[in-house]
C-alpha cells in the first residue's frame, strides 16, 4: 500500500554546496518517524502529515512497518527548504537493526540524534554518539515530544549533556501556557520569540520576562559559537559589548557544527508544529554540507591504488548503493549516495563490490531512471551530483554496499563496518515445491541486507540464516513468508563422537572368492586424543608386516570411516590412531583391501571401546561498556563458561572485552541474551574451537 501523498515534484538537483545529508537516530519511540513527518509537512512536500499508528507516514511505508507500528528500514525524504535540498534519512531504532542505521551514517554528513522529552536516552543511543564523536561526524539534538504530559526540556539537555556531550548546548527554550502546554519558543541566539499559541506561527521580540532567562544561557552559546569564527576579533568584540549580527551567528554557527566542536539542542513539539520550522532552518543553514565530508577511499576494484576523491560534480564517478529493495512493479530499486562525479539515467556503470562469503561484482551494467525519494514515492530527476542521494531502477548485480563508477575508471569504495551477524535461525521450506523459491529469496534477501550472512551448514544440512538478532531475523522471516511458505526448525548444532578409552584391535578382509586383491590385516591402536586434535595418524609397523605402500589406504580407510560414523552417522573425532601390525599377501592384497581393513577395524575399535558424545565449543570475544561488565560475567558462568578473563579496551577504559569459551549450545541464542544484560551494547565474535565430552563443563 503506497501512502506517501507528496504534493510537489521533486526539487531540482542542486550543487553540493546546497544539499545536506542528514541521519535522524535515536532508540524505537524517540519521535523520529513523527518529527521527520513533520519536517516534510512544513517543507511544504505534504499536503497532510500522517501517523505512524495509522500507518500513513512517509518513512514506514513498508507494509511491515504499517503492521509493526515502527521503522524497520532506512527511509529518505528529500524536501527542499530556504533554497537548500534536504535528504533526511530515517533509522530504525532497534539495535538488531543496526545494518540499516550503519548504511544511514554512511550516506548522511551529519547525524541529528532525536530524543524524547519524556524517555530519557538508552545506552545504545550513547554508545552511537561515542561512535560517531569518535570519527568526527557532525551531532546535533532535538528534544522531541515536549507535548508529552511529563516532559522536561531542562531535564533532557541536562541528561544530553551528562551522558553525550557537555558541548550540547540549546538554541531555543520551549514556552509554556499558563496550563503548561507548549506555545512556542524562546529563539536565544535572535532574542526572539515564535508563539504558537493562537494557532498561527508569530514570531516577535522577546518580551522583558524572557530576557532574563535569555541572557545567561545566550552568552554560553554565542561564545561557543564564534569560538569557531574566522573572525578572530568577534569574540573581543563581543566580550565588549557589541551587538553582533544574528546572520553572522548562524554561519559561524554552522562551522561550529561542522568541526563537531558544538552541538545545537533544539526543542520540538511535531504534533502542534512548535519548533519545526527552526528545526529546518538550523538543518539548511546551520548543518554542514557534503562539501565538508571527506570521501570514503577509493581502490581500483582489485584492490590496487586509486586516486582519493573529492566531493566534485565533474570528477570521477563514485557512487555507493546503501540500500537496496524490491518493488513488484520496478524490480531492484537501489538507494544510491553520489560522493564524486554526476549519475544520469540510462548511464553505463561500472558496479564492483564485496561481501564476505558473497560473490564479488566486477562488471557493467545499465542504471535505468533516477529518482528522488520521498518515502515510497520517487520522483523523477534528471540527474543526480556528487553529494546528492538518489534512487536508480535496473541495476540487477549491485547489492548493498556495492560502488558505481564510470566504466572506463572503475573504482571500489571500502564499505562500511558491519558487526557480525550471530544470531542462527534454521529456515526450510515448507514443501518442495516451495524449495526454488526459498532458494530465489534467499539470494535476493542477501542483495538486500549485508548485515544477513546465509550458510548451508555441512553437519547439519541446515540453511541458516545469521542475523544480528530477534528483531532482525523477525523482519527477514516476515519478509521470506511474503513470498514463500517456510518453516523454522530448531538450530542443530553439530555433534561427533570419540572413543570411551583406548582399545587394540583386528580388522580383516579377507575374501576367498570375489577375484584378485581381497587380502588385508590390520592392527590399530586406537585412544581418544584431546579436544580439538581432530584424528591424529601413526605408523610404527615393524618388519613390514603392511608394505608401506599400503599405509596411506588403512589411514584412508579410517578417516574415511570416522567421517561418515559408525553409529547413528555421527562421525568420530579426536582419536590418536596407530598402525601397529598387519599382513598382507604378495598377489592378493590392494589398496581397496587395506582400505576396507582400516576401516573395519576402526568399527571394532567402536564396538569394543564405545563411544562417547562430543559438543562443539567455541571461544568468544565480548565487547561490552564496563558498565555491563559484571552482568556479563554473571550470565557466562550461568551459561557453563569459562571465563579465561576480563580486560579494558587500551585506550577506552569504558569498554572491556571478555574472553570466554562455552559450548556451542549455549551459544545459539547468546546474541538475544546478551542484548539484553548489556542493554543492546554488547558485541561478540566467536571462533570454533572443537568438540569436547559433556563432563569437561
Ligand atoms: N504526544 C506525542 N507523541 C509522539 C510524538 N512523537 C512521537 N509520538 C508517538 O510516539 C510513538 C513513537 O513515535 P515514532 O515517531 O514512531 O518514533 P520512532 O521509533 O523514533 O520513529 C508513536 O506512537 C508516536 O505517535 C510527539 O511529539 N508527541
Ligand atoms: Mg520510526
Amino acid at each position: 500500500m503506497r501512502t506517501a501523498q507528496s504534493t510537489v515534484a521533486a526539487a531540482p538537483p542542486r550543487p553540493a554546496a546546497q544539499v545536506r545529508n542528514v541521519a535522524l537516530v535515536g532508540h524505537t519511540g524517540a519521535g523520529k518517524t513523527t518529527l521527520l513527518e513533520a519536517l516534510v509537512h512544513a517543507a511544504g512536500a505534504l499536503a497532510r502529515p500522517g501517523r505512524v499508528e495509522d500507518g500513513t507516514t512517509v518513512s514506514d511505508s513498508d507494509e511491515l512497518e504499517q503492521r509493526r507500528g515502527h521503522s524497520i528500514n532506512l527511509a529518505l525524504a528529500a524536501v527542499e527548504h530556504a533554497g537548500v535540498k534536504l535528504n533526511l534519512f530515517d533509522t530504525p531504532g532497534s539495535p538488531d537493526l543496526l545494518g540499516e542505521l550503519r548504511a544511514g551514517l554512511r550516506a548522511c554528513d551529519a547525524v541529528l540524534f532525536v530524543v524524547s522529552a519524556a524517555g530519557g536516552l538508552d545506552a545504545v543511543t550513547a554508545q552511537l554518539w561515542a561512535e560517531c564523536a569518535s570519527v568526527g561526524i557532525p551531532r546535533a539534538v532535538v528534544v522531541t515530544q515536549l507535548d508529552r504530559p511529563r516532559a522536561d526540556f531542562d531535564e533532557a539537555v541536562a541528561l544530553c549533556q551528562r551522558v553525550l556531550d557537555e558541548a550540547v548546548l540549546p538554541l531555543h527554550l520551549p514556552m509554556h501556557d499558563d496550563d503548561g502546554s507548549v506555545a512556542g519558543l524562546i529563539d536565544l541566539l535572535r532574542e526572539s520569540v515564535v508563539d504558537h499559541s493562537s494557532g498561527e506561527r508569530v514570531e516577535h521580540p522577546a518580551d522583558p520576562e524572557h530576557r532574563t532567562l535569555i541572557t545567561s544561557l545566550r552568552a554560553e552559546l554565542v561564545e561557543a559559537v564564534i569560538a569557531e569564527s574566522e573572525d578572530e576579533t568577534l569574540l573581543d568584540r563581543y566580550l565588549e559589548g557589541e551587538e553582533l549580527d544574528p546572520a553572522v551567528l548562524v554561519a559561524d554557527l554552522e562551522t561550529a557544527v561542522a568541526r563537531a566542536h558544538f552541538h545545537p539542542a533544539l526543542a520540538c513539539a511535531p504534533l502542534t508544529g512548535v519548533g519545526v520550522r527552526e528545526l529546518l532552518d538550523l538543518l539548511a543553514l546551520g548543518f554542514p554540507s557534503p562539501l565538508e565530508h571527506p570521501c570514503p577511499p577509493v581502490t581500483r576494484p582489485d584492490g590496487s591504488p586509486a586516486a582519493p576523491l573529492a566531493c566534485d560534480p565533474d570528477g570521477p564517478l563514485a557512487a555507493e548503493v546503501v540500500r537496496t529493495t524490491t518493488d513488484a512493479y520496478l524490480g531492484r530499486v537501489s538507494l544510491v549516495r553520489v560522493f564524486s562525479g554526476t549519475l544520469r539515467p540510462d548511464a553505463a556503470v561500472h558496479v564492483s563490490g564485496h561481501q564476505a562469503d558473497r560473490a564479488a561484482h566486477d562488471g557493467d551494467e545499465r542504471v535505468g531512471a533516477l529518482s528522488s525519494p520521498l518515502g515510497a514515492t520517487l520522483r523523477p530527476v534528471p540527474y543526480c551530483p556528487a553529494g546528492d542521494v538518489c534512487t536508480v531502477v535496473r541495476l540487477v548485480s549491485a547489492e548493498t554496499g556495492d560502488t558505481l563508477s564510470d566504466v572506463d575508471d572503475p573504482l571500489r569504495m571500502a564499505t562500511w563496518e558491519l558487526p557480525d551477524p550471530q544470531l542462527p535461525v534454521a529456515v526450510a521450506a515448507a514443501s518442495p515445491a516451495d524449495e526454488d523459491r526459498l532458494a530465489a529469496a534467499l539470494t535476493r534477501l542477501a542483495a538486500e541486507d549485508p548485515a544477513l550472512r546465509i550458510q548451508r551448514q555441512q553437519d547439519t544440512g541446515q540453511q541458516l540464516l545469521w542475523t544480528a538478532g530477534s528483531a532482525h531475523a523477525d523482519v527477514l522471516l516476515d519478509r521470506l513468508r511474503a513470498t514463500v511458505a517456510v518453516e523454522t526448525p530448531p538450530v542443530l548444532v553439530a555433534q561427533r563422537q570419540t572413543l570411551a578409552g583406548p582399545v587394540r584391535v583386528t580388522g580383516r578382509h579377507v575374501k576367498q572368492s570375489g577375484g584378485h586383491g581381497q587380502y588385508a590385516v590390520v592392527v590399530l591402536e586406537v585412544a581418544p586424543g584431546p579436544a580439538g586434535s581432530g584424528i591424529v595418524w601413526e605408523t610404527r609397523v615393524v618388519g613390514g608386516a603392511v608394505p608401506t605402500a599400503f599405509h596411506s589406504s588403512v589411514e584412508k580407510g579410517v578417516r574415511t570411516q570416522a567421517a561418515s560414523g559408525v553409529t547413528s552417522g555421527t562421525p568420530l573425532t579426536d582419536l590418536h590412531v596407530t598402525l601397529v601390525d598387519g599382513k598382507s599377501h604378495a598377489v592378493d592384497s590392494s589398496d581397496a583391501a587395506f582400505q576396507a581393513a582400516g576401516a573395519l577395524a576402526l568399527r571394532e575399535a567402536v564396538s569394543a571401546a564405545g563411544t562417547v558424545a562430543l559438543q562443539p565449543w567455541s571461544q568468544v570475544e565480548v565487547t561490552v561498556p564496563t558498565a555491563y561488565l559484571g552482568s556479563v560475567l554473571s550470565d557466562l558462568r550461568g551459561r557453563h563458561a569459562r571465563v579465561l578473563g576480563s580486560l579494558p579496551v587500551e585506550g577506552d577504559d569504558d569498554l572491556s572485552v571478555v574472553q570466554a569459551q562455552l559450548p556451542d549450545l549455549e551459544l545459539l541464542s547468546y546474541a538475544v541474551a546478551l542484548r539484553g544484560v548489556s542493554h543492546g551494547t554488547g558485541r561478540f565474535r566467536r571462533d570454533p574451537l572443537g568438540f569436547e565430552p559433556p563432563s569437561t563443563r
